[in-house]
């Protein structure tokens, strides 16, 4: 390929040209009479290689039709650019965000002294002695409420990282960009702290029949089959993206064709909605836009900071064979180290060769989607609800913790966070709610981890999580080996929707088993046997919470608890028998009625949405053993999708 051939052809296709075919200069009509099916003249009118079902399809969003556009949006040196913006900082000025000695987000130009995540302050600021390090907030312990505290890098083992500032500043850009798309003609799925992925599928297709009526219409003949007319400009502006080459002689030769048309009106889309988060709120982001989630989100991170790629389907081969598979969506982890292993390369180029049944050795389904991903196919669906599925508020201790009365001053932060982060996610206005609540404490290399479920008959509240902590806190110490402790958190999880219908007492009654349940087992609430059985546990009780341990600290402590708790829970049940005979007067609930929730649960994601909902000091960290780390981002593999959407 002649050097500058391409120049020329790649010139040609990113300049000159009238910015948009308006309607007046769009084609004529199309010519019916063309179709390949007319007698007349079939084969000489060029078409479309797209049929007016494909084009139709992007109306609903389908994945299945050639034409789709979706966008990944991500935000530049996010954390960084939370502290630029909130302290008012120029954002030329080179800055880092610190937690304890080290250094989570740097901002591009501290980018450009060398810096990156892995170095210390101390080392950052010999490399750049003009960078401006914040520290991320943090909850004091006995504080209400996080806060930025000076020197707060020293105060590691009294202090807790809080990410709600960043979390508050992605939901202000998520609405913004929900804002700058048509209200009934958007799908937006945030995927993490600082990323959304967009299908613009319906938005282009409207856009499209704007600008060329020729478009509208129906179907010639009524046959789905029948291929749209030819595109009617050979020159599209693609203003300034960065274009993936095609990589092919004549790639950029081959006139656009409707595919091309999609992706410029995308990325004219996206571009607007970077302008709308820098212009409203101080923010630069990327933007990939491509025909799949996969392909976007290579896009947005080609060129950063504040730019954005398009991969146009003609170029889809040549971009991915040069790319690492490593960097693909789910296989950045675990199942990328493993296929590394196994054909001992990273490049996709090297994959491609391998047949399905090779790369079925990683199993089957995985080697399938494995198979369809390096070569650019990806139908997973944009998806519109916000994905929490659980939170999590840990603490690794330097030093270790030693008593039961010191893992409680823990929890009674890891609930108020937690709490704060249900009540964003409506839990006030019961749109979400928690099912189980989960403890996980690590001493030496053991971890062991309690669960109970979140009653579901009353307003959660922040007190009604602390208990439910301490309880299962005060069941790891009783059940001896507790201390030191070097990792605990708290997590919630089994988001589910609000409450339809008023379920009054009933929730009581459930609440009261439930805390019986957890008491009788001493674990997983979950299941166990029916309240009668469970009620004769009752005089045995000291028995059941063992002998006294004089060498495990805060074990009285502990057993205190969790004695309180089971006779609080027997009364409720007594009362609760009461109240269940004017089930319709004692009506509690009203508060959790919300008619316009209900809906189903969604599939599971396999995206993993590694920031939106924890607040792990330490989740980020390499040292961190993975039982320090919450559930929902250990999964072993990524589970790629086994089914393919309709
Ligand atoms: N983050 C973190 N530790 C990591 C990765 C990320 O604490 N190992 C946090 C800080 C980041 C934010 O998540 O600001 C978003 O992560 P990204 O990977 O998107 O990184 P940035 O937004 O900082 O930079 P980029 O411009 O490369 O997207
Ligand atoms: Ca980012």
């Amino acid at each position: 390929m002649g050097l500058s051939k391409r120049a020329y052809t790649f010139k040609k296709i990113r300049v000159s040209g009238p910015l948009w075919p308006n309607c007046s200069m769009s084609s004529p009509a199309p010519n019916f009479a063309s179709s390949p099916f007319s007698i007349t003249s079939p084969r000489r009118i060029p078409k479309s290689k797209f049929t007016y079902k494909q084009l139709h399809q992007l109306k609903s969003y389908s994945p299945q039709t050639p034409l789709r556009v979706i966008a990944h949006v991500d935000l530049d040196a996010f954390y960084a650019q939370c502290e630029t913006v909130r302290l008012g900082i120029d954002p030329s000025k080179p800055l880092a965000v610190q937690q304890w000695q080290g250094l989570i987000a740097i901002n591009y130009p501290a980018r450009a002294f060398g810096l990156s995540r892995h170095v210390t302050s101390t080392e950052a600021l010999k490399q750049c002695p003009d960078l401006i390090m914040q520290h991320v907030a943090t909850w004091k312990e006995g504080d209400e409420k996080w806060a930025y505290h000076e020197n707060s890098f020293k105060e590691m083992a009294t202090h807790k990282v809080s990410l709600d500032p960043y979390r508050m500043e992605s939901r202000k850009i998520l609405k913004c960009i929900k804002e700058t798309l048509p209200e009934k003609e958007q799908r937006v799925e945030k995927a993490g702290i600082d990323e959304v992925f967009l299908d613009l599928s319906a938005q282009v297709h409207t856009v499209l029949l704007e600008r060329y009526p020729e478009l509208r219409g129906p179907t010639p003949y009524e046959d789905p089959t029948e291929r749209l007319p030819k595109v009617p400009t050979t020159v599209l502006d693609w203003a300034a993206d960065a274009l993936v080459e095609t990589g092919e002689e004549d790639g950029e030769d081959v006139d656009p064709d409707w595919d091309d048309v999609c992706m410029v009106i995308a990325s004219e889309i996206v571009r607007d909605v970077r302008k709308d988060v820098k212009e409203k709120l101080g923010y630069t982001c990327s933007g990939g836009v491509a025909r799949n989630k996969m392909l976007a989100k290579l896009g947005s991170g080609y060129k950063k900071p504040n730019q954005q790629t398009v991969i146009r389907n003609r170029a889809v081969k040549h971009f991915l064979s040069e790319m690492k598979f490593t960097k693909i969506r789910m296989l950045g982890g675990k199942l990328g180290d493993e296929a590394v292993a196994m054909f001992g390369t990273d490049k996709v180029k090297d994959l491609l060769e391998q047949p399905m049944d090779q790369l079925k050795k990683l199993g089957d389904d995985t080697g399938s989607w494995l198979y369809s991903t390096i070569r650019g196919e990806d139908n997973s669906e944009v998806n519109p609800r916000t994905q929490i599925k659980s939170m999590l508020s840990a603490k690794s201790f330097r030093p270790a913790i030693n008593s039961f009365e010191q893992g409680v001053r823990w929890l009674r932060i890891f609930a108020a966070d937690i709490f704060s982060r249900c009540v964003e996610e409506g839990v006030l206005e019961n749109k979400r709610r928690p099912k189980t609540v989960n403890l996980h404490h690590r001493q030496g290399a053991q971890t062991r981890s309690r669960q109970a479920p979140v009653p579901q008959g009353k307003p959660l509240s922040e007190a009604m999580l602390f208990d439910l902590a301490k309880n299962l806190l005060a069941q790891v110490v009783v059940d001896g080996r507790a201390w030191p402790c070097a990792n605990l958190s708290l997590s919630v999880g089994g988001f589910e929707d609000g409450i339809t219908n008023n379920k009054g007492i009933g929730g009581f009654l459930v609440r009261g088993a439930e805390a019986k349940a957890m008491m009788s087992t001493g674990r997983s609430a979950s299941g166990g046997e029916p309240p009668a059985k469970r009620r004769r546990t009752k005089g045995n009780i000291a028995n059941f919470f063992g002998p006294r341990d004089d060498k495990n600290k805060g074990f009285d402590a502990a057993r205190a608890v969790l004695m309180k708790a089971h006779s609080e829970s027997t009364r409720e049940e007594e009362a609760e028998d009461d109240f269940d005979e004017h089930e319709h007067e004692h009506d509690e609930d009203d508060h959790f009625h919300d008619p316009n929730e209900g809906d189903v649960e969604r599939p599971h994601t396999p995206t993993p949405d590694r920031n939106a909902s924890n607040n792990n000091d330490n989740l980020y960290r390499s040292d961190t053993p993975p039982s320090a780390q919450p559930q929902h981002n250990t999964h072993s593999l990524p589970v790629p999708p086994t089914t393919q959407p309709k």
